[in-house]
């Protein structure tokens, strides 16, 4: 069985879909803390699962022996901001106690999502490398630089077989995202479509590197699939996808929606954390490691968005 904790999510919702597609739907196990709402039609078997409650994980191991477990469970980057410590447990005691549980019962291969959250104010901010200065300013930042150091322990020290993406702000028509600070290129999509016109909280030249959902589910299958021997890095692997800034996206939809009209909050929270993050991402890693490259520009990204959103309404 797979296992995937975190299953109604941005990501965790795509995953699922995409492991249906590889392992067949018997074959996973979808978890999170609440029913799916209506808006999501999982196709695999579904069941309630607390990943900060230890005995609810056990449970779902004990019951189903997962072969590979993907933890996508977490409070992002925004809401991180306004539940500090409710961040912190679930981002840090999920993880821990999936990793102890994945040793317990001997789980062949462990997925964790890192983020570029992991930089901070002094880490350089063009072509971010793989190794450099990070000192994350967001509760789910240094959250997300922590769990990397777990999950790096875990494989030096027990030897599980752990792997983990530094995710961009990840863009899909299929899922909502939730409570982050790149959301906000998810949302402008919906709205363009809707009333042509939407309010970005981050400013017209915040750069932050992105990419398509698809990319980022490709690379996680491409990542799992790698044979251990080829990995050098058991933190995380920075990916790149496609960096841009608000005005450079409304312009791209203008040329689809030419009355579209992006306007611009002030002092939103989220501003400053974008502030702190990179605007670029070296990925020579993963590029050697195991060959990824994205296939996502802004152009081809914004046609399949509104495209997919379009005839999916
Ligand atoms: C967030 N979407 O905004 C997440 C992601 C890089 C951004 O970690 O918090």
């Amino acid at each position: 069985k797979i296992l995937v904790l975190g299953a109604n999510g941005q990501i965790g919702t795509e995953l699922v879909r995409t492991l249906c597609g590889i392992y067949g739907c018997d074959n996973i196990i979808a978890g999170d803390i609440t029913e799916p709402p209506d808006t999501i039609k999982h196709t695999a078997p579904f069941e309630i699962i607390n990943v900060t409650d230890e005995a609810s994980v056990r449970r779902a191991f004990s019951n189903h022996k997962p072969t590979q477990v993907y933890l996508l469970a977490a409070i992002l980057s925004a809401v991180g901001e306004q539940k500090p410590k409710m961040a912190w447990d679930l981002n840090m005691n999920g993880l821990i106690h999936t990793l102890d549980l994945a040793i317990e019962f001997k789980t062949a291969k462990v997925f964790w999502p890192s983020s570029i959250a992991v930089f901070g104010p002094h880490s350089p901010r063009v072509d971010t490398p793989q190794f450099c200065v990070m000192d994350p300013n967001s509760v789910y930042g240094f959250s997300k630089l922590a769990g990397e150091r777990w999950c790096e322990y875990y494989f030096d020290k027990y030897g599980l077989d752990v792997r983990s993406l530094r995710y961009p702000g990840l863009i899909g028509w299929r899922s909502s995202p939730g409570g982050g600070t790149t959301d906000y290129a998810v949302h402008i999509f919906h709205e363009a479509l809707k009333n042509s016109r939407y309010e970005s909280f981050l400013s017209a030249d915040t750069e932050l590197p992105m990419m398509h959902m698809d990319d980022a589910i490709r690379a996680t299958i491409e990542l799992m699939n790698t044979p251990a021997n080829r990995l050098s890095i058991r933190s995380a692997y920075n990916l790149a996808g496609l960096s841009f800034t608000p005005a450079q996206l409304a312009a791209e939809i203008k040329k689809h929606i030419p009355q579209f009209e992006l306007t611009y909050a002030k002092n939103d929270p989220r501003q400053l954390i974008a502030n702190s993050w990179p605007r670029s991402i070296d990925d020579t890693y993963a590029r050697q490691d195991w060959g990824w490259k994205p296939e996502f520009d802004l152009k081809g990204l914004v046609e399949n968005m509104l495209g997919n959103l379009k005839s999916n309404r």
